[in-house]
């Protein structure tokens, strides 16, 4: 295997071990790491939660528990991230690195938090550490994506999530029942969920359907703090039943009303708060709204084998739209019998 080969290999684990953090570490990044000599895995680890280890932290305690400090000398650790160079609510990961006598780092993607940017990447040098960077940078910067977002244009990264019909309609008659996708589908919604800081949706949907929006599955409730549940009206919060579950259940502290916001001053509230992601779950005026403001980010729509009607269809853009959105990224697969699209925005500077 030639070195670059090499590196992305471990990289990948690194990888592998970041996204089991991903919806856990907001406002902090996703991050993982595994610390390899002689070819052989000796440890690895991710960013479980804000305030805990960095995941070099955690990795190199991992290979400590396993086989002691001692062969962490001359050892290298791959990271997905650039390591911190300055104490913050945790010590900098490059004087871990330096202490234990790391001979080689390897990373991924630049710190986008402008105190750490090439920071590292100095100092590591200086110290004589042999460091190699930007090793599987485009799929390390996708796991960092929801905190580059909000790290750099100060919103969160946004999910629209949508049920429909293949003929394109997000309802269907009230004689049959709410639901448009398998129940299979409605798993991957609560998996998508788990992945996000915040969940949104509008007034009418609460009215309608008096949603929970709990996690049910996955990371679930115990591992993971209850999202946000946001709900924008015009109405006002009166105006909401007040029997409903997101007023009256176990995580009624974790119900935001937006009345008669615009809609980037909600998500950039929703960042200050520390979200790092967000996922729509509104119906399509709303949807239309946050796309005609180019605030989505990416699409996970869920098609039911199934042909409706109705007017109320359409959750992409209205009908003075200048240019359509085109997504990248694009992915499908089957979820019973259900297909899942999912996609990521192209914006119009790319
Ligand atoms: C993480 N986890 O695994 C790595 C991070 O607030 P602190 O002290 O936890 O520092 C957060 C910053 O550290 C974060 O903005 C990022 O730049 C850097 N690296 N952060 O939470 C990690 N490696
Ligand atoms: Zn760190």
């Amino acid at each position: 295997m030639s070195p670059s080969n090499y590196d992305e290999k471990w990289m990948l684990r690194a990888l592998e071990e970041g996204w089991k953090g991903i919806g856990l570490t907001s406002p902090n990044p996703a991050v993982g790491a595994v610390v390899v000599k002689d070819e052989m895995e000796l440890g690895s680890g991710y960013h479980h939660r804000t305030g805990l280890p960095h995941a070099e932290r955690e990795a190199i305690a991992d290979v400590v528990a396993k086989h002691g400090a001692e062969v962490l000398h001359g050892a290298t650790i791959y990271v997905t991230l650039e390591p911190c160079s300055t104490v913050g609510r945790t010590p900098a990961c490059t004087s871990g690195i330096l202490e234990n006598k790391i001979r080689r780092v390897v990373y991924g993607a630049v710190d986008p938090n402008p105190k750490h940017a090439g920071a590292a990447d100095t100092l590591l040098r200086g110290q004589g550490i042999e460091v190699t960077a930007g090793v599987l940078r485009e799929e390390c910067e996708k796991l960092l994506r929801p905190f580059a977002k909000r790290i750099t244009s100060g919103l969160p990264w946004v999910i629209a999530k949508t049920a429909m019909s293949l003929d394109g309609r997000i309802t269907r008659p009230p004689s049959e029942g709410q639901w448009l996708t398998s129940p299979e589908s409605r798993e991957v919604v609560h998996q998508l969920r788990a992945q996000v800081d915040a969940i949104i949706v509008g007034g009418k949907t609460v009215r309608r359907d008096n949603p929970r929006l709990t996690l049910r599955s996955e990371k679930g409730a115990a591992e993971k703090e209850q999202p946000w549940r946001v709900v924008l009206t015009h109405t006002g919060r009166e105006s909401l039943p007040q029997d409903f579950h997101l007023f009256t259940d176990e995580f009624k502290n974790r119900t935001l009303i937006y009345q008669d916001k615009p809609l980037a001053e909600v998500l950039r509230d929703l960042a200050e708060k520390g979200c790092n992601s967000v996922l729509l779950e509104c119906g399509g005026r709303l949807m239309r709204q946050f796309a005609e403001a180019e605030l989505i980010d990416e699409y996970q729509l869920f098609y039911a084998p199934i042909i409706t009607g109705g007017e109320d269809f359409g959750f992409g853009l209205g009908d003075h739209f200048k240019s359509s959105l085109t997504l990248k990224e694009v992915h499908s697969r089957s979820i019973g019998q259900d297909t899942l699209i999912s996609g990521v925005v192209v914006r119009s500077e790319e």
